[in-house]
């Protein structure tokens, strides 16, 4: 097997191709349901292709077991036959982790989608891995809690995909990561071994705490299958306000300000570039945008806590005084529950209006924060040299900067017309290479997967690679869990 796409890459023929006696073991122990085969009609399409429709694979055989039992009877029928296997959550991953390559079996965990246990005095959340994010949070604010974690993919992406990746997401500033909040996991093993380590324990000092390498370890060691979670409770009071700035110099002092003066109800602090509003103007078409004019940056302030009345105090003063010291120009505060859904989507739906004209290259790196945008004008200024950025037939629409400036984390994406290797080639390794020379991070929140796959020198140095290979070795020493990505 070959594949268009990738044609650097090739199939690794230690791997089995999959035969009749192969399926037939999988039929044995799985029903019609929970298998899905490719034929005449099917293509399998949803499991091949990711969320961004940059990588492909051509997995003919998609298995969606409903037992951890069968997963784990599974994975040792294909690391003893040495059958390679991508673990799949909601497939909302940004950097084409979750679908095959070549002829990888997907193991989708959709099917184990049950919510096993909640404590409401502790606030602690047992669920299955395939509970889909916006489900776990929704069962948790009838308790009067909230998932510690929010993102713009709620809707489709699994308990058990956000922490496979540690996604990070818009209140990681409030909540922490999720090696923090995490307090167990259920993991299948490569071998077939399950690791029932589904604690309950805020604090445990008995060795090594062995769930924090899955968390984040994106289906190369382990198939989660389990997760046990701290959730906080649920703030009755949110306010959203939407600010605009003239410079990044101004994003940085409203931050600082913002964290001393709202402090304690500070939920989540986003800044956005104007050109990837524009962008969303343009995605949205027709719906009002918070400001009729244009600025060169926005800032969304999220604030919730206990007391309305004092949160809505509090803000208020905060956002006069910023507006006196001239660094906030313009701003709008959300009236009720829709003003609220309405400002957040101009943050939100960044990712998906940047992806729509034909297709975006995104980058996803932490950076100290003076240095965070720079990123951005250097990326504009070298596709202009290279003459890629520009109204058609030129490749690059937008090339524009978001994301979490609370965590220090930059969002850079570069709206295309279509996937273009020059624009690939005048990208990369320059982003890398310049958030290396900051010492940043190449991989913020959305992991390596097959995109970064041959970048992490950039950030990790050669001993922490080895030991990442090392592990890798250790738990899948036939390397049958999500080949060809970044080990
Ligand atoms: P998938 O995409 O299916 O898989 C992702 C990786 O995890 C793959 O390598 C896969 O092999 C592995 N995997 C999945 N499930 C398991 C499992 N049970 N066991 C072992 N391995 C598994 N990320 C952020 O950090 N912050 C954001 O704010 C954010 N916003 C997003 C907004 C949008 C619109 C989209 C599309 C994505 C966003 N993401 C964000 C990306 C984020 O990585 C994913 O949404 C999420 O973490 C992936 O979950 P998933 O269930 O879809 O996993
Ligand atoms: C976000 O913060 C996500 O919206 C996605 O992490 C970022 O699409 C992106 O680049
Ligand atoms: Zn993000």
């Amino acid at each position: 097997l070959t594949s268009e796409l990738y044609p650097s890459v090739k199939r690794n023929p230690n791997y089995k191709k999959l035969a009749n006696e192969d399926i037939q073991f999988f039929q044995s122990i799985l029903t019609e349901n929970e298998i899905l085969q490719a034929n005449d009609k099917e293509d399998l399409a949803f499991y091949n292709e990711d969320w961004m429709r940059k990588y492909r694979g051509q997995s003919k055989i998609v298995l969606k077991p409903k037992s951890v039992e069968k997963i784990s009877q599974i994975l040792k029928y294909c690391n003893e036959q040495k059958i390679a296997v991508v673990p799949q959550g909601g497939n909302t991953g940004l950097v084409g982790g979750s679908v095959p390559v070549f002829d990888e079996v997907v193991l989708s965990v959709s099917n184990l989608n049950e919510i096993r246990n909640f404590d409401p005095v502790s606030g602690i959340l047992k669920c299955d891995a395939g509970v889909i994010l916006e489900n776990a949070d929704n069962f948790l604010a009838e308790h009067g809690y909230i998932f510690p974690l929010d993102l713009g993919a709620k809707g489709s992406c699994h308990v058990g995909g956000v922490v496979a990746c540690n996604a990070g997401g818009l209140r990681l500033l409030r909540y922490g990561s999720l090696h923090g909040s995490v307090l167990g996991l259920e993991v299948v093993l490569p071998n077939g071994d399950i690791l029932n380590s589904m604690h309950s324990l805020r604090k445990d000092n008995t060795g090594y705490d062995l769930k924090q390498l899955f968390i984040g370890s994106e289906g190369t060691i382990g198939i989660i299958t389990g997760v046990s979670i701290l959730t906080p409770p649920r703030p009755k009071a949110f306010n959203v306000s939407f600010l605009a700035v003239n410079s990044y110099e101004d994003v940085q002092k409203v931050f600082v300000k913002a964290k001393k003066e709202l402090l304690e109800i500070l939920s989540a602090f986003e800044f956005m570039d104007d050109k990837s509003q524009q962008l969303t103007k343009h995605h949205l078409a027709g719906v009002p945008h918070p400001f009729e004019e244009s600025y060169p940056f926005y800032i969304l302030i999220e604030t919730s806590g206990s007391n309305k009345d004092h949160d809505d105090e509090k803000l208020e003063k905060f956002l006069e005084s910023a507006m006196e010291d001239g660094l906030v120009v313009d701003g709008v505060v959300a009236q009720d529950e829709t003003e609220l859904r309405n400002l957040w989507q101009w943050r939100e739906l960044i990712p998906e209006s940047s992806q729509c004209q034909g297709g975006v290259y995104k980058y996803d790196v932490s950076l100290p924060l003076k240095h965070l945008y720079s990123l951005v004008e250097a990326a504009n200024a070298r596709l202009s040299e290279a003459a890629l950025l520009g109204d058609a037939p030129k490749p690059v629409i937008q090339a524009v900067g978001y994301g979490h400036v609370g965590d220090g984390n930059l969002h850079l994406n570069v709206a295309v017309r279509e996937y273009n290797k020059q624009v690939e080639k005048a990208l990369e390794p320059f982003v890398y290479e310049f958030v290396s020379s900051k010492n940043g991070s190449i991989s913020a929140e959305h992991g390596l997967g097959f995109q970064k796959k041959n970048y992490i020198g950039y950030t990790k140095n050669p001993q922490e690679i080895k030991m990442i290979k090392d592990l890798k070795t250790h738990f899948d020493p036939n390397g049958i869990l999500n080949p060809y990505k970044y080990i």
